[in-house]
């Protein structure tokens, strides 16, 4: 199963190691791409293990919004 969300606020390299980081600790989790200049995270999970709610979540967690 892969994603790709559409998130709102990560401008700097910082922002991509913090949602990277986040995203990535989930169980379930096989890779996780961030592409700053379109605002776009690529995650390639397992559905059986983690949702895609819980990976909007733990990105909202850190302080970014997911728009789509
Ligand atoms: Mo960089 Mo991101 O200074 O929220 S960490 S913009």
């Amino acid at each position: 199963m892969e994603i790709t969300l559409n998130v709102k606020g990560m401008t700097c390299g910082h922002c991509e190691k913090a949602v990277k980081g986040a995203v990535q600790e989930l169980n379930g989790v096989h890779g996780v791409e961030v592409t700053l200049d379109s605002n776009r995270v690529t995650v390639a999970y397992d559905d059986a293990i983690v949702s895609k709610q819980q990976i909007a979540d733990a990105i909202e967690e850190q302080g970014y919004d997911v728009v789509s």
